[in-house]
């Protein structure tokens, strides 16, 4: 019995002599962070211990020291946290209250920075700094034997192998667009957008991750008059990864609206305006990262209409162009998303109209008749090429250039230039039968899927123009 009683002493002796050497040595650093999203960007917000409450805090280490992060969620924007200096990387936050850890063993001594690599987050203020102190020697010493970073999510992986096929139509109809006003006076007019992150059908075989308005792309059509107060509401669908929001070009105020429209999921934001310019403008997400929203698809136009309305036409269509960075190349199948990195080199591998590969030809032409004048309402989401917009086998009678309704329209136009974030209003009359092509006439951009039909029907009119060869024309 004394005998056991010995070596239970010793035992225990040599447990607190270990205890106190761990001590002594490397420790594990543990901070709690959360995501924040706020009027003044989006930050890391510190949760407990000496960081409680501080915006960004700077984290504190020694040589040889595991950190151990954790990261909340706190306003269910996707969200991650990496140290570009360690290769440590977590994964990815997405509903609000989800956290991940993030472990690793920080080897070196310095000031290393920290941020979130979500497009456009840390520009818009995610990011700070972790100090470390000690010797570099020490270091290698104590810690080389766990030097990868390790991370641990409590959510499943993210599934980006969805299947191809069945993805949602998200091509807007291009006859998909209020009536004219006209006649009446100035009004209080009530719009609503919400943001919807879809899985799209992007060509065959192609789907890819859109952020829309309200599941299109184009956004919806919006037709207010000059003098008109416009009461905008903007929603984000909970299910949405990301904050979203709206600048239109219509509006004279902060950010177009962006300011006051930062929108987080579930949640819906407000702003009203007067329209006190006559005009066709585009309208755009405006949430960090910009290009990344408008080339996912979160685009649309609003006409604000001159007092007494435009000049009669037979039809009025709504097309506009965008370019999409998917990460396969094109043609590629499978399901893709942004890649950020050929956005920022502007090297789109899809060009469409109205959000996808044969949106306007095969699925949603555009359809008159001889003898009618059609109006096109055209813009540029972009987020980077100017369009050389042309008809192929037409002539623009009347182009309303850069969009401006109130100045007298250039006549017998065969291709005009569409800025990113402009648009314009082009009218033409339809006197032969047959099939023309919208295009943006640099024709590369044909080869990668931007292409709209104009199906005309009626009798045909020889007079203006035959196919078959004329008796004794020599041909
Ligand atoms: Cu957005």
């Amino acid at each position: 019995m004394k005998r056991i009683l010995i070596i239970i002493t010793i035992l225990a002796l040599l447990l607190s002599a270990c205890a106190s050497q761990a001590s002594s040595g490397p420790q594990t650093r543990s901070y709690t962070l959360q995501s924040d999203l706020g009027s003044n960007g989006m930050h890391f917000l510190g949760v407990g211990g000496d960081i409680d409450g501080q915006t960004d805090p700077t984290l504190k280490a020694n040589v040889g020291d595991t950190l151990d992060i954790k990261l909340i969620s706190g306003e269910g924007v996707e969200h991650n946290i990496i140290f570009p200096d360690f290769n440590a990387e977590s994964a990815h936050v997405k509903g609000k209250g989800e956290s991940v850890s993030l472990k690793f063993v920080v080897d070196k001594p310095g000031s290393f920075a920290y941020e979130c690599n979500l497009p456009g987050h840390k520009d818009a203020g995610m990011h700070g700094m972790l100090e470390v102190t000690g010797m570099a020697a020490q270091a290698a010493a104590s810690s080389n034997s766990q030097a990868s970073a390790q991370t641990v999510s409590n959510q499943p992986a993210p599934t980006d192998s969805a299947p191809a096929t069945g993805g949602a139509d998200v091509v807007r109809d291009p006859t998909d667009l209020p009536a004219e006003i006209g006649q009446r006076g100035p009004a209080n007019v009530r719009i609503d957008l919400v943001a919807e992150e879809v899985v799209g059908q992007l060509a065959d075989g192609t789907t890819f991750t859109y952020w829309t308005f309200n599941g299109k792309v184009p956004g919806p059509f919006f037709r207010v008059r000059l003098g008109d107060t416009v009461e905008v509401h903007m929603k984000n669908n909970t299910s949405s990864s990301m904050a979203h929001s709206v600048d239109f070009h219509a509006v004279t105020g902060p950010g177009g609206g962006a300011v006051a429209t930062q929108t987080k999921p579930g949640e819906e934001t407000m702003f009203t305006f007067k329209a006190i310019n006559p005009g066709l403008f585009v309208y755009h997400c405006a949430t960090p990262m910009v290009a990344n929203h408008i080339s996912n698809g979160m685009y649309g136009l609003i006409l604000v209409e001159p007092e007494g309305g435009l000049p009669a036409v037979d039809r009025e269509f709504y097309v506009m162009q965008g370019e999409i960075y998917t990460t396969g190349k094109f043609g590629d199948k499978g399901a893709m998303t942004t890649d950020v990195t050929k956005l920022l080199d502007e090297h789109a591998e899809y060009l469409v109209f109205n959000g996808a590969v044969g949106g306007l030809t095969t699925q949603k032409p555009l359809k008159a008749n001889v003898g009618e004048t059609v109006r096109i309402f055209f813009g540029v989401g972009g987020p980077n090429y100017t369009s050389s917009f042309h008809v192929i086998g037409e002539i623009f009678d009347r182009v309303y250039d850069q969009a401006s309704l109130t100045g007298t329209p250039l006549t017998d136009v065969q291709t005009t230039m569409v800025p990113p974030g402009g648009a314009t209003m082009v009218e033409f009359k339809l006197q032969v039968p047959g099939r023309y092509i919208l295009v943006d006439h640099a024709l590369s951009r044909l080869q990668r899927g931007l292409a709209g039909y104009l199906m005309v029907d009626g009798p045909a009119a020889p007079d203006i123009f035959q196919a078959t060869p004329v008796a004794g024309s020599g041909h």
